[in-house]
């Protein structure tokens, strides 16, 4: 079973499997084959969960998601710990299913809220890949909306041409445009939105997101376009409301530039920022449209569970 844990591990540390959501359900697919393994006791099923469940959370820090979900699954299984491992691994596994389907069937309706918010002959400018906003900006245009995207390219990864790669297959007129030119296409090309995807909400209705963020956020307030953020609920931290705070991953230099090319040069490498609740319009969510003030109390609500409340 370790082999099944260190290959999620790897696949997420390397980013094989990326986006804040997709590492959540990976984490929570591979949680269901651990749920699933020969241990005698559903006492020893509970342990090898949350030995998996440890490794997999330090695969990558930022996205808030990956911890919620393990947390979620470990919590059911507590709730469980009672009854005969069988049984604990028939139920176990349907949670799990649940879950991952929830995951799914919020995407989507995020995909419908969203596509309601955008009007026909919008530009929208979008950042970095975030599945969440790719299906609402496809399901717009398919709901007949004559809409078209910019995308930064994203530096180092580039995640930005999965988007534009995805964005033109599906027929929407797609620009790629270097991420230091940002200010420049908001104000010429004259974008309407700037939607992006989420990794952490606070409660403060901060938001963590891929490196590059909160200048485009500081932009579209400045020229006064909505800045708009879609996410899950699984993106928002419980964690926060105890004033914890995610830790920003720091990446391998080589992913900026080769190594050597510049001796005796520093290179940092923040895989992600905060976005200010301040420069946030909305967060379309499964729960509907919520402003950046209201994330504290949808928090309480959710996520009781995972603070006793
Ligand atoms: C991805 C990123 C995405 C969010 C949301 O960063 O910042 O905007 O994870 O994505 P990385 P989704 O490429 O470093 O994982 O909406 O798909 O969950």
């Amino acid at each position: 079973m370790g082999n099944v844990v260190d290959k999620t591990y790897r696949d997420i540390k390397s980013m094989r499997v990326r986006g804040a959501l997709d590492i959540a359900i990976a984490a929570s697919k591979t949680l269901k084959r651990v749920v699933n393994s020969d241990a005698k006791s559903t006492h020893q099923l509970i342990q090898g969960m949350t030995r998996a469940g440890k490794k997999l959370k330090s695969a990558r820090p930022t996205a808030v998601s990956l911890p919620n979900a393990i947390n979620y699954i470990l919590h059911t299984a507590d709730k469980n710990s009672h009854i005969e491992p069988e049984e604990f691994r028939r139920k176990l596994s349907g949670e799990i299913d649940k879950f991952i389907m929830e995951q799914k069937s919020a995407l989507s309706r995020i995909a419908e809220i969203g596509a309601n918010i955008i009007e026909d002959n919008d530009l929208i400018l979008t950042h970095c890949n975030s599945d969440t906003v790719n299906m609402l900006i496809e399901r717009a245009w398919d709901d007949g909306k004559k809409i078209k995207v910019v995308c930064t390219e994203t530096r180092p990864r580039y995640q930005g041409h999965i988007t534009a790669k995805e964005l033109s297959t599906h027929g929407i007129p797609t620009t790629l445009i270097v991420d230091s030119a940002a200010h420049l296409a908001m104000k010429e090309l004259k974008i309407d939105k700037v939607i992006v995807g989420a990794d952490t909400i606070y409660a403060s209705g901060d938001m963590v997101n891929k490196i590059g963020t909160s200048q485009i956020a500081l932009c579209a307030r400045e020229l006064d376009i909505d800045f708009i953020v879609a996410a899950e609920s699984i993106k928002f931290s419980p964690q926060s409301l105890m004033g914890s705070m995610v830790k920003i991953e720091e990446r391998d230099p080589a992913e900026v530039i080769k190594s050597g090319k510049l001796p005796g040069v520093k290179v940092l490498n923040p895989a992600f920022d905060i976005t200010n609740a301040e420069h946030i319009d909305i967060f379309i969510t499964e729960f509907g449209v919520v402003p950046p003030g209201a994330v504290y109390h949808l928090l309480r609500e959710k996520f009781g569970w995972e603070l006793g409340i």
